[in-house]
């Protein structure tokens, strides 16, 4: 799953990224990869998990964060201009300056709005074009996808109403549409880059902004784990708002986090939110999926509440579920397959 840094220039998209990147896993493998780095998602249950079970490692989910060579700009042809990494995202963080930093006195709402614009533009265009296409592959005598053409007629509708297509989810998310990459369909996380002195959240209207302050982020970055407590206590902090807005962006993607336990390893796992009990197991290893018998599953609650593995079955808490059963977020999996 891959969120992409957005925004108008000058924002702070690189000054996030760097300070994303001092927490990274991996960085990108291969030619101009550098600007992408793999992050674990914070999430307090799986540190209980392994406070409980105490493995020999201790894996959380992942997000891949990017952040373009090029920043939106606005332009004659906005379609030949916006990075290619916007199309290919599964959700978009928009980063909107909030700080003086020489550039003048900041406006959000209206860096907001130019932003917005921008991407609702850029869909219309390939909207439009697609429609074209179609009408002149019936003009040829061919058969079009008269489903497909209906859709981009109400996609077209609506963003000449001006609204972004996440607020019509079932055309938003419709499978004949995916290819285009339309912009304004991707979940979006919007980001204050707030400045240093400044912890408050501006109105944006319908989006509620994370706060990051990049400045003090890319301070923390640079610091040992101890000095990073001590400024952190100086500036009265508790929690970097990275974390904040690592798990805003994963909530965002409308992915559920499963679990699986035991000694080796405790680990979180992320699937699409109605998937079936094969398919998560598919997410754990391919055999998983092909060799499904059952799966064992228990609550992260009922664990919590109960305090083993043991005392959950005790207490008849313990599921034994098949291959049509959807699996729900905080579920601990024990997948029984043969292969
Ligand atoms: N005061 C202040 N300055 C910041 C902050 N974030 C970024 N800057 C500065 O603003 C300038 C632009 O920051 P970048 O992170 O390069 O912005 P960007 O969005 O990546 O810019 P482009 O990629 O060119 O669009 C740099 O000089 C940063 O040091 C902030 O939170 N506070
Ligand atoms: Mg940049």
């Amino acid at each position: 799953m891959r969120l992409t840094l957005c925004g108008l220039p000058s924002s702070g998209k690189s000054t996030i990224f760097s300070a994303l990147a001092g927490r990274k896993l991996s960085t990108g493998k291969g030619r101009d990869e550098t600007n992408q780095v793999l992050l674990p998602v914070p999430d307090e249950r799986v540190d209980k998990l392994s406070a409980l079970f105490n493995p020999k490692k201790t894996t959380y989910a992942q997000v891949t964060y990017l952040d373009p060579a090029q920043p939106v700009v606005k332009a004659e042809d906005p379609l030949t201009k916006l990075p290619l990494e916007l199309r290919q995202a599964d959700g978009l963080v928009e980063v909107v300056r909030n700080f003086d930093g020489g550039l003048g006195e900041p406006d959000m709402i209206s860096d907001h709005q130019d932003f917005a614009d921008e991407l609702l533009l850029n869909d219309l265009i390939t909207v439009e074009r697609r429609l074209e296409r179609i009408a002149l592959e019936r003009k040829r005598g061919r058969k079009v996808d008269e489903e497909e053409k209906s859709l981009l007629e109400t996609a077209k509708e609506h963003l000449n109403a001006e609204k972004p297509l996440r607020l019509l989810p079932e055309v938003a998310g419709h499978v004949k549409l995916k290819g285009f990459g339309l912009l304004t369909a991707k979940p979006l996380i919007v980001v204050a880059n707030n400045e240093e002195d400044d912890d408050q959240a501006p109105d944006l209207g319908e989006e509620t902004p994370v706060v990051i302050r990049a400045g003090i982020e890319s301070e923390l970055a640079e610091l040992s784990e101890e000095e990073r407590a001590e400024f952190m206590a100086d500036l009265g902090i508790t929690e970097s708002a990275l974390d904040r807005l690592i798990q805003a962006g994963y909530q965002a993607l409308d992915l559920i986090s499963f679990f699986t336990v035991g000694e080796d390893e405790v680990r979180a796992w992320t699937v699409e939110r109605d998937a079936l009990a094969p398919r998560a197991a598919g997410v754990i290893h391919t055999d998983l999926e092909k060799g499904f018998i059952r799966a064992e599953v228990m609550r992260y609650e009922d664990l919590m509440e109960q305090g083993s593995e043991a005392a959950v079955k005790k207490a008849g808490q313990m599921k034994l579920v098949g291959k049509d059963y959807q699996v729900q977020d905080g579920d601990i999996l024990h997948v029984r397959f043969n292969v």
